[in-house]
């Protein structure tokens, strides 16, 4: 098999939620030479983008979906510790969660590996997590940055309720709010007041260091 048709095959296994299938092409991937990045961005998530479409077209139902997703986070757990170098020093601390009523869970996870590949510290409150939660979070670990990510429109309204929290906690001049998910936009991440908004996981690296460099100009000048 060559690198086009591990792709092509990994996609097709991942659509089918093929767990097994789809692990033993990402370490034979990884062996064939391909990069994480490549079989993340080539192939894994492209089928789990397909997934999404025959979901809204009615060909495929929440068990596919979540078996596709299983399928996603198996190949996760190996490309994980391939896309984060250690034994750097922090660039700054990233507290992280996927809101209140979602269980979306692969999209966060991937933000965290780029920004941890990034030199982030980041702590993972999971998913379906309460405000105060987030607050308890802040207050004990003191991050940079909080992020939510919301990946239903039913459940993008918890950022503002989260910011609600924070602001009533005085915690929300303390600390940058970002935003993220599907469905959301730069615009609704500016109607809820969050301070940043990113499409994907490398977008959501790039405006993470962009927003803490802002702020320790602000505060060092
Ligand atoms: Co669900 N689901 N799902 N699902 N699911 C979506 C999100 C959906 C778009 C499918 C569709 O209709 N096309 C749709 C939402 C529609 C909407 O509201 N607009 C949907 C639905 C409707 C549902 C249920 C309601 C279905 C039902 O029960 N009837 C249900 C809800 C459960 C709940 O949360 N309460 C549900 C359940 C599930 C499963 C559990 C089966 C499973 C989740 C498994 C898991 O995550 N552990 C699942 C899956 C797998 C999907 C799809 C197919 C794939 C999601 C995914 O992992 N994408 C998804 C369809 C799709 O997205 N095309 C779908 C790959 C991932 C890498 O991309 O998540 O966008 P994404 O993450 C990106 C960016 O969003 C961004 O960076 C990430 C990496 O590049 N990002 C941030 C994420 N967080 C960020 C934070 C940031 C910045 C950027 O800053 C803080």
């Amino acid at each position: 098999m060559n690198q086009e048709e591990l792709l092509k095959e990994m996609y097709e296994s991942t659509l089918l939620g093929n767990a097994p299938a789809v692990l033993e092409l990402t370490n034979a991937g990884l062996a064939m030479g391909l990069s994480p990045e490549t079989l993340l961005f080539d192939s894994l998530i492209p089928s789990l983008e397909e997934v999404g479409a025959r979901f809204e077209r009615g060909d495929f139902f929440v068990p596919e979906m979540l078996i596709a997703g299983r399928a996603m986070a198996g190949a996760l757990e190996v490309l994980r510790p391939l896309m984060i170098e250690t034994g750097i020093e922090p660039v700054g601390t990233f507290v992280m969660g996927t809101v209140k009523g979602d269980v979306h869970d692969i999209g966060k996870n991937l933000v965290d590996i780029m920004l941890e590949g990034a030199g982030f510290h980041v702590i993972d409150l999971g998913v379906q997590v309460a405000p105060e939660k987030f607050v308890e979070a802040i207050q004990e670990h003191k991050p940079d940055i909080v992020g939510f990510s919301a990946f239903l429109t039913t459940t993008m309204p918890m950022f503002k309720a989260n910011i609600n929290v924070l602001e009533k906690a005085g915690l929300r001049d303390q600390v940058i709010v970002m935003v993220g998910g599907a469905p959301v936009t730069q615009e609704y991440a500016d109607a809820v007041g969050a301070d940043g908004y990113a499409s994907d996981a490398s977008a959501a690296v790039k405006k993470a260091k962009e927003l803490l460099a802002r702020k320790r100009a602000v505060a060092s000048a």
